[in-house]
């Protein structure tokens, strides 16, 4: 590290990689990966190595807004804290709610959760981690008595088995994707499994992909489990000491999957792969199941979470090197959040909420007024109360429910007449903010500081190396305040971050004595300076295992009533609603390499737009064809709580019967392209987890009229389509346009879009009425300002090599007479659709490459460095190689139904 460079973390997803940041001269910020972090040594993904595109002060709140006018943040505070105290009064703590999120740092929600079940005395805080982690979180406390982690990173390098469970780690936990595929480059014997309906860029290293049938993976490990106890194949010198609940969960398991046929059917998938992966879990010691959404996502994701479990308990591999049930964290502090107590059934420092001697000790230490004696509402049913009145306040926090809860029209509803919103985000306009009575601009990455917890339980310092924006403050700052206005002064006296945190330490230490996992109590004495210096470690870290601890429960020690791991009988149960004749395709929602939820942060960057720059819809050929559904259309994907729009890509990679959308894109970056407002509310009746990847919906065609785009350097209002997405270029924007009314007169409806105030303009036009083809581009002083191309179907030009041209300052004439065809003069480079978005390698580029003799991944990393970097369009190169003939026999993917 120079002394120029600040050592933070990414504060994009659990991975939880290391990184030095730098402001430059110009004032941009550079980054790279800390080579001693222990999450990446030194590795970052596109989305990490992107950070600096990042920071954009156009889209920041920069200042308080009540009734969007600027407010001092006394006032604003004080309105909120008067509010609370109002509704407190009259309604009493059940009527008014946090809604938090795994984006916030460990110090800001633990006074978050602090003020709300100590000293509001309410439940009523549940975080966005109810949508992502709240499965595993109720699947580990049934099996161990505590939401722990086993493992740990260094378990990935050293198995002889990683199943991928529910898991697009490649696009989604990137960093230690790269991790096992190196590991696989050095053991060349490590076995790789991927569990998900859809071949995703994972299978890319995959010696078998079980394409399952949606919400059948209960069925699949309960086989698992069944075929382990007949075959022998069991632990008794683990199970009998260090277990209870063997033969409940074993008859269950008989009961519903007896043999691998019958597993097969119900899973769809041939006996012989079913046969092979069970073999292969059943003769290897040192095997981790890495499981994410796929599974927890779900209306009965914690018996699936559990079903994983309990193979891992039969075997006893768990806690030790290379072996055991790993939860992949999504968000940057999911962990954190659960550590806090975040969630409305949870105490802090994993203190139960049910046990009244629990809550007596955390009362007792907060000398708190009151404490939260029954569980909140969780999330979904959180927004529903608020729909129907009974909260009256409600404070978000780092998180934009208007988008990514399910039913999103069911929250925007919610919000709509909820009589008093609080939004605390860095951003201005969010599809949530808009709902906002009072907005608080808070500190973003680079700004704040104070520490996140990653998914192998590693908690590091997130660090600021930029001065505040604006007035912004953060998170932590803004809770505190308004509890010193509610009269809690003492309590939420803090200095700075450090001195939450040692507080947070110091609870996690009493009256503990080993009985809860969560133990901080090694640094509750950490001094500031202690603090800024904090190296990454993992939980517990006590006196006696002061460097952290890496694994637990190995020689079992659980944190059960009897010390016992415990199995739990699973009964699989299929998605809450099921497909029929009206709705006959199931909907998965997930997530794309390059974007991050709801684009915020990710869609102001020109480099993570390009890989995908529109939502999407991926439909099997087999289901596309009877609707006539053409790759490239537009459709719309309807369900029975609302409909959204998206293009469609026609792809044998997901199962015949469903479909797979992405769900980052909002009503910022496209009118009818949310598909929260799709998505069934269904959830888990332990965890209270959505069902977010199964919704049953159908396909509609959409006619437009017409299909165009648009390139242009001023940020535009395309209100005239009637279906727009848009995504930031390389100095300009970027839309893809649809209409249902043809103008009468294109030039016209142009120009008035285009040409608003310039006079001196330069203006090319093309028209072919007949096939009703309109082209137009816009210069001023020869320069691109503009262009547009519209057509009868999507068979537009590439938009690649235009959206270059912005980047010249004068356009030769060659070029301008190419410029209305859309197609380079002879010799000009065109790149094509990004593909490698470390280097800006397209697809044409690549292809050519291929064609010009280079036959493997090896090969083009060398000549055009594509794929060299962060390694995460390694997949999609591998796809090329394999499409053109260049690498027969790469893809070792079986991809049997
Ligand atoms: N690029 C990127 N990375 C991210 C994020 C992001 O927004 N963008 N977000 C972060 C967050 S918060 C999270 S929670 C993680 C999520 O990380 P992941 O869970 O890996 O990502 P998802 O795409 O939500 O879903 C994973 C897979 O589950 C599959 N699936 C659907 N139904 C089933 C099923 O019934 N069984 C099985 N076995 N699989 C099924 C889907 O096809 C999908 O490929 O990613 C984190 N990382
Ligand atoms: N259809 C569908 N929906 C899903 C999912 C799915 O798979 N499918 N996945 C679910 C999952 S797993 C998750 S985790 C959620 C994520 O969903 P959200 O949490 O709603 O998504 P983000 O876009 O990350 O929202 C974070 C917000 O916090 C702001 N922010 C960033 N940093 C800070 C900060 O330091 N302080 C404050 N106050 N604000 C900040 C950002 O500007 C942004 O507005 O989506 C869920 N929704
Ligand atoms: S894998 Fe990528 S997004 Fe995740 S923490 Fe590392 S750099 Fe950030
Ligand atoms: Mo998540």
């Amino acid at each position: 590290m120079t002394d120029t460079e600040t050592r933070t973390t990414c504060p994009y997803c659990g991975v939880g990689c290391g990184v030095l940041a730098r402001v430059e001269s110009d004032g941009g910020v550079s980054v790279r990966g800390d080579p001693e972090h222990p999450a990446n040594l030194g590795r970052l993904c596109s989305k990490g190595s992107a950070l600096g595109d990042t920071f954009d002060s156009s889209s920041r709140l920069l200042h308080p807004l009540v009734h969007g006018q600027r407010a001092t943040w006394d006032a604003a505070l004080g309105l909120v804290a008067g509010r609370l105290r109002a509704v407190l009064d009259r309604h009493g703590p059940e009527a008014v709610a946090f809604y938090v999120s795994g984006q916030l740092l460990t110090e800001d929600y633990y006074v978050a959760n602090k003020l709300m079940k100590g000293f509001i005395g309410g439940a009523n805080i549940d975080t966005n981690s109810r949508l992502c982690m709240a499965s595993a979180v109720a699947g580990h406390k049934r099996a161990f008595g505590t939401d722990t982690v086993p493992g740990c990173y260094e378990d990935i390098e050293r198995a002889k088995l990683v199943v991928l469970v529910g898991s697009n780690a490649a696009w989604c936990h990137p960093v230690l994707y790269q991790r096992l595929v190196q590991a696989k480059k050095d053991h060349p014997e490590l076995r790789v499994v991927l569990i998900d309906p859809r071949r995703t860029a994972s299978a890319d290293i995959a010696d078998a992909h079980l394409a399952l049938r949606p919400g059948t993976d209960a069925v699949l490990f309960n086989g698992l489990l069944v075929h382990l106890a007949d075959h022998d194949e069991t632990n008794p010198l683990f199970v009998e000491p260090h277990t209870e609940g063997l033969d409940d969960a074993l008859a269950c398991a008989r009961a519903g999957s007896p043999d691998i046929e019958g597993v097969a059917r119900a899973c769809g998938l041939g006996p012989a792969q079913v046969a092979e992966f069970f073999a292969l879990f059943a003769r290897t010691e040192r095997v981790v199941t890495l499981f994410s959404q796929g599974v927890n996502q779900s209306s009965s994701g914690t018996d699936k979470v559990n079903s994983i479990i309990n193979c891992h308990l039969l075997t006893g591999r768990i806690g030790r090197p290379g072996m055991g049930p790993f939860s992949l964290t999504g968000q940057p502090n999911a962990m954190g959040g659960r550590e806090v107590g975040g969630l409305a059934n949870q105490l802090a420092a994993h203190f139960e909420l049910d046990f009244p001697a629990h809550r007596a000790l955390v009362q007792e230490f907060w000398r708190a007024p009151t404490i939260a004696s029954r569980p909140g509402l969780k999330a979904v049913d959180l927004f529903r109360a608020v729909e129907a009145g009974g909260i009256k306040v409600l404070w978000i926090m780092a998180t934009n429910p208007a988008v990514s809860l399910p039913d999103s029209a069911q929250a925007r509803r919610a919000l709509e007449q909820c009589e008093l919103v609080i939004v605390s985000d860095c951003v201005r306009h969010t599809d949530t903010t808009r709902y906002a009575h009072v907005l608080l601009p808070a500190l973003g990455w680079g700004e704040k500081d104070g520490t996140v917890t990653n998914s192998e339980r590693r908690i590091s310092r997130q660090r600021a190396f930029l001065p505040p924006p604006g007035e912004a403050r953060p998170d932590w700052w803004m809770v505190c305040e308004v509890a010193k206005r509610l009269g809690f002064e003492r309590a939420f006296d803090y200095a700075n971050a450090a001195a939450i945190f040692r507080e947070h330490a110091a609870l996690s230490a009493v009256a503990n004595g080993g009985t809860r996992a969560f133990d901080l109590s090694g640094l509750a004495d950490l001094s500031d300076e202690a603090y800024a210096a904090l190296a990454p470690l993992q939980w517990p870290v006590t006196a006696r295992q002061s460097k952290g601890t890496a694994r637990l429960f190995g020689d079992g020690g659980f944190f059960t009533a009897s010390g016992r791991g415990r199995f739990v009988a699973v009964t699989p149960r299929p998605p809450a609603h099921a497909t029929n004749k009206d709705f006959p395709l199931a909907l998965n929602t997930g997530r794309v390499r390059d974007h991050w939820h709801t684009l915020t942060r990710t869609g102001l960057s020109a480099r993570l737009s390009a890989h995908t720059h529109e939502p999407y819809v991926e439909i099997h050929p087999d289901d596309a064809r009877p609707l006539g559904l053409a790759e490239g259309t537009l459709a719309r994907i309807e369900s029975v709580w609302g409909r959204a729009s998206a293009r469609v890509r026609v792809a044998d990679s997901v199962r015949p019967g469903t479909v797979f959308a992405p769900m980052h894109w909002n009503d910022q970056f496209t009118n009818a392209g949310c598909i929260g407002r799709a998505v069934n509310p269904a959830t888990d009746p332990i965890s209270g987890e959505p069902e977010f990847k199964h919704t049953p919906v159908r396909l509609v065609p959409q006619k437009p009229a017409w299909y165009g785009f648009l390139l242009s350097r001023r940020r535009l209002n395309a209100g005239g389509a009637s279906y727009w997405a848009m995504a930031r270029g390389r100095g300009l924007w970027r839309y893809e346009l649809a209409g249902d009314d043809l103008p009468q007169d294109w030039a016209a409806a142009a120009r008035a879009a285009l040409c608003a105030h310039d006079e001196k303009v330069e203006w090319i036009e093309y028209f072919d009425t007949a096939v009703r083809r309109y082209r137009a581009a816009r210069l001023t002083d020869g320069q691109l300002e503009s262009c547009i191309f519209i057509g009868p179907d999507p068979q537009l030009p590439p938009r690649e090599w235009l959206a270059g041209l912005f980047a010249l300052n004068q356009l030769d004439a060659p070029t301008r007479a190419g410029l209305l065809t859309g197609t380079p003069p002879k010799g000009a480079p065109d790149a094509g659709r990004p593909i490698c978005a470390c280097f800006g390698v397209g697809e044409k580029t690549l292809r050519a490459a291929i064609a010009g003799g280079c036959a493997s991944v090896e090969a083009i990393g060398a000549r055009l460095k594509a794929g060299t970097h962060c390694g995460s369009c390694v997949p999609e190169i591998k796809a090329l190689l394999a499409r053109d003939g260049g690498a027969k026999g790469e893809s070792r993917i079986a991809f049997r139904r």
